[in-house]
């Protein structure tokens, strides 16, 4: 039985559309869910958004367990929380870190990543289309890495 692949959201990320759109584009979160239900597979698709540390580390630890593949753009976590940060070091399958806008073209405090360095793929500056491309391309990596297991008898 396939696993799903989850694509988790952090804080402010349900005002997109709203505000800031100079930055953060026009299309809402719920528009952006739609293009990566598309993007998704037979795996199927957990998305979801939360403004809480705890929510976001506790579905961290749900999809270590239930998942095969982590899209997550961390928002403002991004930079100072380590307990999200600890929680993604766990996390054992392909992981992909988003960001809507280009962070390392933004302000120096958005240039520091805590979660970088447990990423398999650093995404940024993509705009909401960038969130189907960043499932794609972690669909490819789960195929990947499951045909690498097949063959070397590990699967
Ligand atoms: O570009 C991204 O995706 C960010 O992760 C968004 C975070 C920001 O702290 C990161 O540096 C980059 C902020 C999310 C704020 O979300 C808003 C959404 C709509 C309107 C205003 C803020």
């Amino acid at each position: 039985m396939l696993k799903p692949v989850y694509v988790l959201n952090g804080p402010n990320l349900n005002r997109l559309g709203q505000r800031e759109p100079a930055i953060y584009g026009t299309t809402t979160l719920d528009e952006i869910e739609a293009l990566c239900r598309q993007a998704a597979g037979p795996e199927g698709l957990v998305f979801r958004q939360t403004n809480s540390e705890s929510c976001l580390i506790d579905w961290i630890h749900e999809a270590t367990d239930q998942s095969c593949g982590l899209v997550i753009n961390p928002a403002a976590f991004t930079f100072y929380s380590m307990a999200v940060m600890d929680a993604l070091k766990m996390y054992p399958h392909p992981l992909i870190e988003y960001h809507i806008s280009n962070i390392h073209r933004r302000e120096p405090m958005y240039h520091n990543s805590l979660v970088s360095a447990h990423a398999t793929m650093v995404m940024a500056g993509g705009g909401a289309a960038g969130y189907p491309h960043a499932l794609r391309l972690l669909r490819e990596m789960i195929s990947g890495q499951a045909s690498a297991e097949r063959l070397s008898g590990t699967g």
